[in-house]
């Protein structure tokens, strides 16, 4: 559909197909009901010089009654279809395609910005308290020192993923409920406080794309915007690597003090 925005991800070209079906069902089926409301009345003006007593027999009822339970069973037999393909398409996203390992990314939704957090070498996110939060000092994620799993950890202002390898997303909020919302990848899901949100999806094109909020979270909500930024496998590795470097260096830099 060309109204909707260019599509990034492995499983929006399905999504993108059942929304369009989806959307000709319902306007087929409004059109459907306005053009028996304009008929229903049509007929019944036809018949009002009609004897009410003879158009209410049951003889006459019955062809009525037969109608209404076509109409019913073929509606139900619709909806059970459009509830049942949207399940397995769901499940299809929640299922990580492939044998790659996915990559681990935390999403953190503060007032009013995104923040992006790799778990380092490692692959295990360092501790964080909320009481280190502080990002004047960039700190915005309140990572603790004291753990040694955090000193690896890459925290971005922007999301930086490469084409082709699944990604897992654990979705975070500081403060109230935001809504992680990636048009051009078909993602909207809520970050919710004191909870870890879970999302899965595969990056196919490269190229740039917007992240918004989708939950009204504050005044600055209209202006909680980030970048995700789809690059080639080497090109990941790359800004990956400068950044876990640049990491390295502070952390000595800081121990050298
Ligand atoms: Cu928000």
């Amino acid at each position: 559909m060309n109204w909707l925005p260019t599509n990034g991800a492995l499983h929006g070209v399905a999504l993108d197909h059942l929304l369009a079906w989806n959307l000709a069902v319902i306007v087929g089926l409004c059109i459907a009901a306005h053009v028996l409301i304009v008929a229903a009345f049509l007929f019944r003006r036809a018949r009002k010089s009609e004897s009410p007593v003879a158009s209410r027999t049951r003889a006459n009822l019955r062809p009525h009654l037969l109608f209404e339970f076509v109409i019913l069973i073929a509606l139900t037999a619709l909806y059970l279809g459009m509830d049942i393909t949207g399940h397995k398409l769901w499940a299809a996203i929640r299922e990580q395609p492939g044998s790659a390992q996915p990559i681990q990314v935390e999403v953190t939704g503060v007032q009013f910005q995104w923040y992006f957090r790799y778990p380092g070498p490692d692959a295990i996110y360092g501790a964080t308290k909320p009481g280190l939060v502080s990002a004047p000092t960039g700190n915005p994620l309140g990572l603790d020192p004291a753990d040694p799993h955090s000193a690896d950890d890459i925290v971005s202002a922007i999301l930086i993923l490469p084409a082709g390898q699944p990604v897992n997303i654990t979705l975070r909020s500081q403060d109230v409920i935001h809504g992680f919302f990636v048009p051009g990848m078909r993602l909207k899901q809520d970050a919710i406080p004191g909870m870890d949100g879970d999302l899965q999806f595969t990056p196919t094109t490269p190229g740039d794309y917007v992240i918004l909020c989708s939950q009204v979270c504050g005044l600055g909500h209209s202006r909680m915007q980030a970048g995700l930024r789809v690059v080639p496998q080497a090109e990941f590795e790359k800004w990956l690597a400068a950044r876990e470097q640049s990491i390295l260096n502070t952390n000595a830099a800081r121990g050298a003090q």
